[in-house]
């Protein structure tokens, strides 16, 4: 027997319901698994909630309710979702299990024990108000690296980079808003600086996606920092020997992958080490957003503690809903149980879709539209009419049994180069290209029927149309068994109508290749894919575009009501000034360029009022500025504050005071 295999999928959080992003990590990693035991490997397939981290425990408080209650309630629908989908799982866990968090205090110890993990003093951003520190996403600030606006873990609208704690610039607090102060503890840092070596050569034999390698690969090329893995939180897996701190949701998240294989194993009587300490074989599917986590943390993690090392991550592109960026908060999203479960629409169809629109690593873009072109070009008018064709012709010209006759050669040929191509482009995570190896094999099975003439030769020569039948059927038969990974539920009843024996699940691919046996009875040919009409596309879209369009509508009254503390008031350094120089700007049509006392010095504006005032008459006048925005350069120019104006249709009106003040006067 080969070495066992070991399948996961990136752990959902339990603070959302499953949207159609999701199901690009777990529908084609079940795909995957479907194939590999057609292929007659021994497989695990484990996957669960991540249960910890902040956005969970900000979720939970916002909505008044306990973290273990969120979790529960998203651990639940994520498990129905996945059942609905027919993504089947050996077991479906949560990093809240006590599994999970005995082996977390294990694996952090024995990293202590080998030197490698250490505390060190750091200054954290502290909210004075809250009485509390800030972790990840209670704090958001400037990045230190590029200046824009980001979370506290992350620089999610500048250059991306993860952030460390404490690395955040001007911290303030996400609960009450106010300016966080930055105070000293004690934290403990994972000398992840120590594994580049080992990184640069384990990246190198690495499987799985080649984007994921060579992302991984240029950041350990760049530079390995030491990761903070605690925080201040209650809501996680305790740090061993300290009260106050939990361990990084992403040290224990990944952990999880070990503790549900655990809590497999106890309850399947097999030892858990067979897979986590021996020559297995570990596929982690994830999403692409989170290479960084599974190809650097997680493997380092495992050296350092003892642990086998992933052969392969398998990392997918992103989706896209009518060619835009899925976004939550803008209505552009899909949810699978209420969109498209609930809609009593076939999980299959929805599956044939994520597997067959573009390679793993691609973007997928999503349509009602699309859907129901694939469904019915692809499905009702190649697939499923074929087997519908054969069968019909079956029953009508031989009582609903295998014909006899002899087996076209150039038939069995193709169906063995089909199946060698499927089997190879699914262990090269191609699965585009194996649906479409199956699919090409249903146009040929219509071409072949078509070509023949079945119809005809019957009249004259049964025993010959007999034999075009058989092959037909053979055709059939090696197109369920290949699909059935793709769309597992279909094929179940299409292989009862083809009145073969057993479950199609079990069946190996090399079955496709044996022989229907003449004078088998069949079973009665029944549609297996039904159009999907205009109506019921319009009917869709109009659900998605009330969403978005809802969102809009939600998000104007935010922006307006939005409201500010004092303190974010108190940020804009607002002055009056006197304009004491003004000229034009060569090849300008808006700009002026003006030299503004504000008291202390005197700043270099560049203004867009050209249109409306000659500098002549600037010169002299109090006008109210802006002193602390970030410089600009205009046509080559450094504008150095800005002057504030009443936008009157377009028309900038300049603001003065309304007598006389000293220059430098502050506004409030
Ligand atoms: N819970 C979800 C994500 O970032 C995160 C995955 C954990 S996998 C160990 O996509
Ligand atoms: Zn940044």
């Amino acid at each position: 027997m080969s070495s066992p295999i070991l399948v996961t999928c990136g752990l959902p959080y339990a603070n959302g319901p499953c949207h159609l992003g999701h199901l690009r990590t777990y529908v084609p990693a079940d795909i995957y698994v479907r194939s590999l035991r057609k292929m007659g490997r021994d497989v695990l397939f484990v996957c669960g909630s991540d249960a910890h981290g902040t956005p969970i425990v900000v979720n939970a408080e916002a909505q008044g309710v306990e973290p273990k209650a969120l979790v529960a309630k998203y651990h639940r629908h994520f498990d129905e979702v996945f059942k609905g989908l027919g993504v089947d799982f050996d077991i479906f866990g949560d990093t809240d299990d006590p599994a999970c968090h005995n082996r977390t205090q294990e694996m952090v110890l024995a990293l202590m024990e080998g030197g490698h993990v250490y505390p060190k003093e750091i200054e954290l951003a502290y909210c004075p108000t809250c009485q509390r520190f800030l972790p990840d996403r209670y704090v958001e600030g400037e990045c230190p690296y590029c200046g824009k606006h980001a979370r506290g873990d992350e620089c999610d609208m500048g250059c991306g980079r993860h952030l460390e704690p404490g690395e955040i610039k001007n911290a303030v607090c996400k609960v009450c808003g106010g300016k966080a102060e930055y105070r000293k503890q004690v934290h403990y840092f994972f000398r992840l600086s120590q594994f580049k070596d080992f990184l640069l050569k384990y990246l190198e034999t690495l499987g799985g996606t080649a984007s994921a390698r060579n992302y991984a690969m240029e950041w350990v090329r760049q530079e390995l920092k030491d990761w903070c893995i605690t925080r201040n939180m209650s809501w996680g897996v305790k740090f061993p020997g300290s009260s106050d701190l939990v361990v990084y949701v992403w040290v224990d998240a990944p952990i999880g992958y070990i503790a549900f294989t655990e809590e497999w194993c106890a309850k399947n009587n097999v030892d858990w080490k067979r897979y986590w300490k021996s020559d297995s074989r570990i596929v982690h599917f994830i999403g692409g957003d989170i290479v960084y986590h599974h190809c650097i943390f997680w493997p380092s993690m495992l050296k350092g503690a003892g642990y086998t090392l992933p052969s392969a991550v398998v990392a997918s592109g992103m989706l896209k809903i009518d060619d835009k960026k899925f976004s939550k908060s803008r209505g552009n999203v899909i949810w699978v149980k209420e969109d498209y479960l609930d809609k009593g629409l076939h999980p299959d169809l929805l599956r044939y879709y994520l597997a067959s629109y573009t390679a793993h690593n691609k973007e997928v873009n999503f349509s009602w539209k699309i859907f129901a072109d694939k469904v019915n070009t692809e499905l009702v008018g190649a697939f499923g009419n074929f087997l519908n064709r054969a069968l019909t012709f079956a029953v009508k010209n031989f009582e609903a049994r295998v014909p006899h006759g002899e087996m076209d050669q150039e038939v069995m040929e193709r169906i063995e180069e089909t199946t060698k191509d499927f089997v190879s482009a699914m262990e090269e995570y191609e699965f585009k290209k194996a649906t479409d190896s199956v699919m090409s094999l249903a146009d040929y099975g219509n071409t072949y029927f078509q070509s023949h003439e079945p119809w005809k030769l019957v009249k004259g020569d049964k025993a010959r149309a007999g034999a075009v039948l058989r092959s037909c059927l053979q055709i059939a038969k090696a197109l369920v068994i290949l699909m059935d990974p793709i769309m597992p539920s279909k094929m179940d009843f299409a292989w009862r109508q083809l009145g073969l024996e057993g479950d199609v699940s079990c069946k190996p691919f090399q079955d496709a290749l044996e022989p229907m046996i003449a004078g088998q009875p069949l079973g009665r040919p029944q549609i297996l894919f039904s159009r999907i009409e205009e109506a019921t596309v319009q009917g869709l879209e109009r659900i998605f575009l009330e969403r978005v369009e809802k969102a809009e509508a939600e998000g104007r009254i935010v922006e307006k009501k939005r409201q500010i503390s004092f303190e974010e008031f108190s940020s804009l350094e607002l002055c009056i000034g006197e304009i004491n120089e003004a000229g034009r700007i060569k090849g300008s049509e808006k700009l002026l360029k003006l030299n503004v006392d504000i008291g202390s010095e005197t700043r270099q504006v560049v203004a867009g009022i050209a249109q409306w005032y000659r500098p002549e008459d600037l010169v002299g006048t109090q006008v109210v500025v802006l002193t602390n925005l970030k410089p600009a350069k205009l046509f080559g120019i450094e504008s150095q504050a800005m002057l504030l104006a009443a936008d009157a249709n377009g028309k900038a009106v300049l603001l003065q005071p309304r007598e006389s003040v000293k220059t430098g006067t502050k506004v409030r």
